[in-house]
């Protein structure tokens, strides 16, 4: 590693070099990565950001501003309150990952408080889950289907009146002037954003949030105006939005009754009220929008801040990186471009990660975790040349596996470090023997509200329970050994990352020596509480208007309508959440293939345990199978535990304008099915992970019946937000012949 890290430098381009890492909460610390990193000038990528939860921290700041998108994104809200949840696409008792944050800790008990309660809870998803039979009411949806539901639902909202006006008036821009023609945003002189004042019956520029004064939601107006004596027509955000909804009346739908059941709930029992569209994102292509769809809804519903509804913590420690600080180390911002990057870390501009978000205008939105197509590429150019891989198994888990190997074919070095053979370990140079996460310190962050009204503020080190086996280090370890051979020693002498690391952030925080990381593990977690207090401007709100965006116009000027940006007048940006149509299935043996988390597996890490890889361990849910719909399977022939073959043949690249690389199609695979009632009849559905073919001895690779998903997934991506379509494939289900 040391070689190539110095040739590379040599030739000017050490970021030929990446690091890719992947689960921050089993990885060794991901700040001492990214400041490793920053000091040898190699790339380094949050690969798998990107394909968990990426663009869903775009579409939160789009629409809420950075500061509010926290909170959204881990739909943090006051649990024992709420009266009604509505959640799509989450197994959010199976996988936790709701109320977000390591460990989820206190996630289950919050949901189960609520429900206790008294609040009911829908759960949107094609396949009947174990939070479908947990839940109140289980929506069948149909795959890539959720935006128009929340379009619907947004439609009988405004045509009941069962919105909050108020709201709207004081905290979104709602009441912000669009021309009706062009659809573009009314600026004054100043470019300031425009309403019109009811009282004063003239044109204003759009006042602070938390300010209603004079304004009107314009329902069914229609307001004319001067510009440069130019005569305009424009409407409000809302009139614009309500008109566009008026399209998706809930008929739409084959359960259209429970579609305004549903949006009569929401209505009548706001603010007390949770509308989501779960955690990870980015399933299809229009996804995005999708994200956006819901956020109006609960824009429409006022349910922030209020009891019951989405609740902004409002204490915080300043916890930011445990990076050494000059003079303790040679200056190592001097004469380089640093950018945020996940975690509270900073990363070169240069990286390929963050090039496209700094452009003007933006290519993507610097929220993205990661755009892990761009590496692929820069592999194929000869661009990136090496790698090391921590805590991830890209050749299993990234879309677009026969391209992502083949990139991978024309590296110079590969690195893998882990504890057990995976797939990617059997495409590696070197393997390092880390020290899993069981061996190592790491201090973590998390807060939360709970049950009592209070706001906790937890800080905790997860500390080893036993020292590293054999000859393992943590990864730490071997990159301080490589930076010393490559001229580095003077950044990386004293560092300590089980203990001194994580005292540099507490002292950064203003904790220390009160909180040490050693007092953490000998006397357990640090809490600070604090009483729930409501007033969600207890932050100013980062969007361009200051308020919550119905109207996105961060989307309008970066994208929508400026002429430079690649996504001009492209709907994916369009700064209304329009219908964006996907790729269908076209024959009556062709399906999407979805899938979902399994609750008794960590997605591909838990592959070695021969326990969990049993076929039938949840005797009615069976771990390796492909599910399909029984009146599905009966039509088409097909009986329960049959072998047939799966074949890709979709999304093509002339289908879908998302799609990058469709070299998946055509890949066939045998599968044996289930069939199922609870499941939509257009999917078939796997347990994410479920199939592998690491060649050492797992049950897995060994009975092969699993299968594995990326293999059926052409490579897409969409404009900004780079959602990157992770159930985006179609494929053919096949009789084995004989
Ligand atoms: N036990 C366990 N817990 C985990 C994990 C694990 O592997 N095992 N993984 C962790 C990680 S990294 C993450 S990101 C989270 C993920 O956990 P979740 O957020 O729960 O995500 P998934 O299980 O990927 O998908 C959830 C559901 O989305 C449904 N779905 C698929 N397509 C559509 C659609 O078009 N519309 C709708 N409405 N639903 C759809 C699937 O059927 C699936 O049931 O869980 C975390 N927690
Ligand atoms: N088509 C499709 N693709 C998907 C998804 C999907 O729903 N559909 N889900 C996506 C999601 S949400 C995610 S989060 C990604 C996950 O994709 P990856 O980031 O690749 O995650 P895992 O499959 O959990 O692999 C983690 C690896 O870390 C190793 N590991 C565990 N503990 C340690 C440790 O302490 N140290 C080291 N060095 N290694 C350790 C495990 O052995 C395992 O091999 O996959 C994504 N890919
Ligand atoms: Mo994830």
């Amino acid at each position: 590693m040391a070689t190539k890290l110095k040739q590379y430098k040599k030739e000017g381009h050490p970021e030929a070099f990446e690091i890719w890492w992947g689960c921050p909460f089993q990885q060794d610390s991901m700040d001492f990565l990214y400041y490793w990193s920053v000091i040898a000038g190699s790339g380094i990528s949050y690969l798998h950001g990107q394909v968990c939860n990426g663009d869903n921290m775009v579409e939160k700041n789009v629409t809420f501003g950075k500061n509010h998108s926290q909170t959204m994104l881990s739909i943090l809200a006051d649990w024992p309150r709420t009266k009604y949840t509505v959640i799509a696409g989450q197994n959010f008792p199976g996988t936790g990952q709701i109320h977000g944050g390591p460990c989820n800790i206190p996630t289950n008990s919050l949901v189960n408080d609520a429900r206790e309660n008294g609040c009911k809870f829908v759960i949107i998803d094609p396949k009947l889950t174990d939070t479908g039979a947990w839940c109140d009411e289980w929506i069948p949806i149909e795959p890539g289907k959720d935006q128009i539901f929340a379009l619907s639902v947004a439609n009988v909202l405004i045509s009941e009146k069962l919105y909050d006006e108020e709201f709207l008036l004081r905290y979104t821009n709602a009441a912000q002037l669009i021309c009706t023609d062009t659809r573009e945003c009314l600026l004054n002189d100043k470019g300031n954003y425009l309403v019109w004042n009811n009282l004063k019956q003239e044109i204003q520029s759009l006042p602070k949030a938390g300010k209603m004064d004079g304004l009107s939601l314009g329902y069914n107006k229609t307001y004319y105006t001067y510009l440069k004596d130019k005569k305009i027509e424009c409407k409000t955000a809302f009139q614009i939005f309500a008109e566009m909804v008026k399209e998706y009346s809930p008929s739409k739908f084959s359960f259209k009754d429970q579609v305004i059941k549903i949006a009569i709930n929401l209505g009548k029992n706001k603010p007390s009220v949770v509308f989501s569209s779960g955690f990870t994102s980015g399933r299809y292509p229009n996804w995005f929008q999708t994200m956006r769809a819901f956020s109006i809804v609960n824009l429409l519903l006022g349910n922030f801040d209020k009891p019951g509804g989405y609740y902004f913590i409002k204490n915080e420690f300043n916890v930011s990186n445990g990076w050494p600080v000059p003079p303790e180390v040679p200056d190592y911002s001097k004469d380089k471009k640093l950018v945020p990057a996940p975690y509270n870390n900073m990363t070169l501009e240069y990286n390929i990660d963050q090039k496209p978000c700094y452009l003007k205008p933006r290519k993507y939105h610097p929220a993205v975790a990661s755009l892990p197509w761009l590496h692929f590429q820069a592999m194929e150019e000869g661009k990136v040349k090496a790698i090391l891989s921590t805590t991830e198994n890209s050749v299993l888990t990234q879309q677009n596996t026969k391209w992502v190997r083949e990139c991978l074919n024309k590296l110079d070095l590969i690195i893998v470090g882990d504890q057990f053979l995976k797939e990617f370990s059997d495409w590696a140079d070197y393997i390092i023997p880390e020290a899993s996460f069981l061996e190592r310190n790491h201090l973590y962050y998390n807060k939360y509200i709970s049950s009592d009204s209070m706001e906790n503020l937890l800080l905790y080190m997860r500390s080893a329970a036993i020292p590293p086996e054999g000859n393992s280090k943590p990864l730490s370890w071997f990159l301080i050994q490589v930076a010393k051979k490559i001229g580095l020693e003077d950044y990386v002498e004293n560092i300590d990352l089980q203990y001194k690391w994580w005292d540099k952030i507490l002292e950064k925080a203003k904790l220390f020596p009160k909180v040490s990381a050693k007092k953490l593990i000998e006397e357990g977690p640090y809490f600070e509480r604090y009483p729930v207090s409501h007033n969600l401007l207890f932050k100013p709100i980062e969007t361009r208007s200051g308020r919550f965006e119905i109207y996105s116009n961060e989307l309008a000027e970066e994208c929508y309508f400026n002429p430079k940006s690649e996504w001009h007048q492209n709907n994916h940006v369009n700064p209304f959440p329009v219908e964006i149509e996907i790729a269908q299935p076209e024959n009556e043996n062709e399906f999407f293939l979805i899938c979902g988390k399994a609750s008794w597996h960590q997605k591909s890490a838990t592959q070695h345990s021969n326990y969990l890889m049993e076929y039938a361990l949840e005797a009615g849910c069976p771990y390796m199978p492909v599910y399909i719909n029984s009146t599905r399977a009966k039509e088409l022939g097909f009986s329960d535990g049959e072998e047939v073959i799966l074949e890709c043949v979709g999304p093509r690249k002339d289908q879908d304008q998302c799609v990058i690389n469709d070299d998946s199609i055509g890949y066939k695979d045998k599968a044996i099915i289930k069939t199922t009632e609870g499941l939509h009849p257009k999917a078939l559905w796997i347990y994410w992970a479920s199939g592998h073919e690491e060649k050492s001895n797992t049950m897995a690779s060994k009975t092969k019946k699993g299968v594995k998903m990326n293999w059926f997934l052409p490579t897409s991506a969409t404009p900004y937000s780079a959602g990157v379509g992770k159930n985006y494939s179609i494929v053919k289900i096949n009789k084995i012949k004989g």
